[in-house]
Formats: structure tokens, sequence, C-alpha cells
């Protein structure tokens, strides 16, 4: 499902992230930025030992922070490292971190002068972020960033799942 936003687009895909050919995809990475599982491990496993070795480098990201390295052996160029927040019931500035996530991030993409990126939905499995919510917050924040900022072209969420896709279907067509 494709949405224009101005001159840019906005896609949601059922798929795996670490096969995304865009400049950059976005990790939902820890604080220590040690791997994990998940996504995180996905994408290190598919990507090869340079990029831990990057993020050891690097070293730390808080919560609603994102760092960037290569892509190692991965199709995208680079992967951007974000942590969204544990979900402890929302009374913890659950909201505000994860979209700070997404907007780090793809501030992050427009300074290193990136076109194309692709997005998991962060925070939403070991995490436990409810995934509509979690929705609702990736896909206005990237609206709402392509609005302001063109020069990132091609935004993609890459949902791992019929279920999670669903939900992303859901809540970009209410966004609309
Ligand atoms: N492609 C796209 N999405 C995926 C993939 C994939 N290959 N694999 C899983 N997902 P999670 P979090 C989805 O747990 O909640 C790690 O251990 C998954 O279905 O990866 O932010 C880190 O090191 C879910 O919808 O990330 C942290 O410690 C979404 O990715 C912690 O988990 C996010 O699930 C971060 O937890």
């Amino acid at each position: 499902m494709d949405v224009n936003i101005g001159s840019s687009t906005l896609t949601i895909v059922e798929g795996d992230i670490t096969k995304e050919a865009t400049d950059a995809i976005v990790n939902a990475a820890n604080s220590g930025l040690r791997g994990g599982g998940g996504v995180d491990g996905a994408i290190h496993r598919a990507g090869g030992p340079a990029i831990l070795e990057e993020c050891r480098a690097i070293g730390h990201c808080p919560p609603g922070r994102a760092v960037m390295t290569t892509g190692g052996n991965l199709k995208a160029r680079f992967v951007i490292h974000t942590v969204g927040p544990v979900w402890s019931g929302g009374n913890r500035n659950e909201a505000g971190l994860l979209k700070s996530a997404y907007l780090e991030s793809l501030r992050l993409a427009s300074k290193k002068g990136l076109k194309s990126v692709s997005f998991p939905a962060i925070s939403t499995g070991a995490y436990g972020y409810p995934l509509s919510d979690a929705a609702r917050i990736a896909l206005q924040t990237a609206v709402d960033f392509l609005r302001e900022d063109p020069s990132i072209e091609t935004v993609r969420f890459v949902l791992f799942g019929r279920p999670a896709f669903e939900t992303f279907a859901e809540e970009l067509k209410k966004l609309l």
C-alpha cells in the first residue's frame, strides 16, 4: 500500500526488513547496542560482524535517539539503530519516546542525505508496545516529517507477518 505525501512516497509492506534495498534500514536496538533477538538479531545475522563492531565503537544510544552504522553485508548501505521505549502501561512517556525514535531516525537519514529508509514496527515485539497505538504513532510521525522535509523520497514500513501489516494498513487508512 502506497500513499503520496507531497513528492515523497510512504509505503507499507509485509516482509523481512533485512532484504530491503533502501539507503538505510532502521534497527529496533537496545540502549547498549549489543545486538539481541527479534529484528535486531536478524539484522546482525544478515549484515555480519562489522555492524556490531561499529556499534561497540559508538557504545550507547538512549531510548528515543538514533545512531548510524554501515550496512555490512546487507543490501542497504546503512543501518540506523534506534531504541524504542519498553511498554510499561503508558504513563512513562512511552508515546513520546516512540515518536522520538522515528523522528530522530528520519532526521539522521535526512542529515546524511539519504533518500530512502525502511522501518520495522519499533517496540512492538520484546518491548511490548500495543501494536495499533505504535502503528498510529509511527505513521503519523512519518507523514508529518515528510510534509516538512521532502528530501527523503521513500519511507517504507516493513511489517513482519500479516497481522502487523493489517494493523498498519488500518491505521494508515484512518490517518488519511
Ligand atoms: N523484519 C521486519 N520486522 C521484524 C523482523 C524482520 N526480519 N523480525 C522481527 N520483526 P523486536 P522491540 C518485528 O522484538 O520490541 C531486541 O532483542 C517484530 O515482529 O525486534 O523494539 C533488541 O536487542 C516486531 O513487530 O523489537 C532489544 O533488546 C518488531 O519487529 C529489543 O529486542 C519489533 O520487535 C527491542 O524490542
